[in-house]
């Protein structure tokens, strides 16, 4: 039996978390996010914010589009706020300790634990068969881009909630196996009142980069009158604003543009609702399309721009890539010794 190297309490501080490229970025990945990156970004140690490359062809990418939302996702991470001086930056796929990683973790997950996940199922729908066995066992890879690290808090949106917890499971059972503390039990950071940001056409339906309508979503990209189009087009009911949050139950749309206001300004739902309780959405959707566009114009403004520096991008993300594989090859290689590989 190997020796236990670190027990949980002494792991160092350390912040990982991922977007995929499959897609334009979106409100929901901002709020949920990328937004929280940021701040993270000021308050721990060390931080590594990665594009997550392999994820993506877990559904068909076409390469050039993957290639372009590579860079863009990157341009988007920094158009936001992150710092490469201060944040690693890189993409999944110039860090072969993921996948080797992803490998170990494939025979220590149940493939029950698997099935249960609500992503998969989502996804996959009537079609399981059909979906490529990345698709299944992305939880896996993903437990291994956290793990990689030591990482101990993830920020995530609230749909990632159960992916973390099999990440949590994953090491727990590492631990267990193979008697020892070697992998933490990582903490999710879910903050914040857009922590589940929902369709325009549909606020029961989470707003993502896949639902083939672009009128659901704020795509990043998207300029100042595409965003006030789409929050005037949003889907709402024909009550006026409630004074207090209960009023919001049941009401998924109105509860929506709230939450999403909120997110935007930094105040709580409480806070948004006394300034705007009684008010109806035709009064209430030009003020949330003022503040959109004035958070957002500037970020999609700065993404447009450093798309014109793709070198300058390519070397972030190589830089990135090298400063993770200094911390991921020792803990990979302290992995194999732990499975017993030998020439580890
Ligand atoms: N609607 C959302 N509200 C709040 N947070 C969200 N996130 C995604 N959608 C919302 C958060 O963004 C981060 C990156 O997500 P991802 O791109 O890796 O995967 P996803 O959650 O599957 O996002 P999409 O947009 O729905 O992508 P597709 O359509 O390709 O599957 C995560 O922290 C996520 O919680």
């Amino acid at each position: 039996m190997t020796e236990a190297v670190q027990t949980s309490s002494t792991f160092t501080p350390r912040v990982f978390s991922g977007i995929q490229p499959s897609g334009d970025l979106h409100l929901g990945n901002y709020l949920g996010a990328l937004k929280r990156f940021v701040n993270m970004q000021n308050d721990v140690v060390q931080t590594l914010y990665c594009m997550v490359d392999m994820h993506a062809i877990t559904v068909w990418q076409d390469p050039a589009d993957l290639q372009k939302a590579t860079r863009e996702l990157c341009a988007g991470f920094i158009a936001a706020g992150l710092d490469p001086q201060k944040s690693i930056l890189f993409n999944q796929s110039q860090v072969p300790e993921h996948a080797q990683l992803a490998w170990i973790f494939n025979c220590v997950a149940r493939m029950g634990w698997m099935q249960r996940m609500t992503q998969w199922k989502d996804k996959s729908g009537k079609n399981a068969q059909n979906m490529s066995l990345g698709l299944f066992a992305y939880p896996a890879l993903m437990a291994a881009d956290i793990l990689i690290y030591h990482a101990t808090q993830v920020p995530v949106g609230e749909d990632q909630k159960q992916h973390l917890e099999l990440t949590r499971d994953i090491a727990a059972k590492f631990n267990h196996d193979y008697g020892v503390e070697f992998f933490p039990i990582t903490e999710p950071v879910i903050e914040g009142a857009a922590t589940r940001v929902m369709s325009f056409r549909d606020g029961t339906k989470k707003m993502s980069k896949s639902d083939p309508s672009d009128a659901s979503r704020i795509n990043m990209t998207d300029d100042a009158d595409t965003i006030a189009k789409k929050i005037r087009k949003a889907k709402t009911d024909p009550e006026a604003l409630p004074s207090e949050a209960k009023g919001l139950e049941d009401r998924p749309e109105a509860r929506n543009l709230v939450n999403i206001y909120a997110g935007l300004s930094g105040l709580s739902v409480d806070q948004v609702l006394s300034d705007v309780g009684g008010k109806q959405f035709s009064e209430f959707k030009p003020m949330l399309s003022e503040l959109a566009v004035a958070k957002l114009a500037p970020i999609s403004t700065e993404m447009a721009r450093l798309m014109q520096e793709q070198d300058e991008i390519d070397k972030i993300l190589a830089h990135g890539a090298s400063q993770a594989r200094e911390i991921a090859a020792p803990i990979l290689k302290k992995t194999y010794e732990i499975v017993g590989m030998v020439g580890a």
